[in-house]
């Protein structure tokens, strides 16, 4: 399976209609891996902070299909921060990368698209272990 290294950009197709626009995904075309969860993110709180840990195996899409958010992505050697603000453009994050989402707007909605069922077994959440097993981590 392709697992690209560092988060990037995903353009959405944006099929542009005077009733309306529609974007639309399918597995292993414009998300590189097959979908087995789907979970939204909504009524965030003003200045509320999500996220805030790594995933050893489990490979995302985030799409802001309302409104904005901010999210820090960190291999453990570089760090960079992308605003999601366009429902047809998704945010791909693949394996052992921290993430923390912040400055979500009001009535913000954050669609995630997984490529594993839920498993709290699968988190690091404290950012110097995650730093050191990256350290070990063969590439
Ligand atoms: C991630 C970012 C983008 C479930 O029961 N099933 C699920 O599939 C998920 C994702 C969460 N939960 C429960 C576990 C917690 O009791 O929902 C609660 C909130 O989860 P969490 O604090 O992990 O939410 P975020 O927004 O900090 O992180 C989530 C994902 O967990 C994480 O994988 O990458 O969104």
């Amino acid at each position: 399976m392709n697992t690209l290294n560092f988060p990037t950009l995903i353009e959405l197709p944006k099929i542009i209609d005077s009733r309306g626009n529609l974007s639309v995904v399918e597995n292993n075309k414009e998300i590189p891996f097959d979908i087995r969860r789907v979970y939204w993110l909504y009524e965030v709180p003003t200045g509320e902070l999500r996220g805030g840990h790594a995933h050893t195996d489990l490979q995302q899409v985030l799409i802001a299909i309302h409104g904005s958010l901010k999210i820090i992505v960190d291999d453990g050697k570089n760090r960079q921060t992308f605003t999601l603000n366009k429902p047809n453009q998704g945010l791909y994050i693949g394996n052992n990368i921290w993430r923390e989402m912040s400055d979500f707007s009001d009535g913000a909605v954050c669609l995630v698209l997984a490529s594993k069922p839920y498993d709290p077994a699968g988190y690091i959440r404290n950012y110097n272990d995650f730093v050191d097993k990256q350290k070990t981590t063969k590439i």
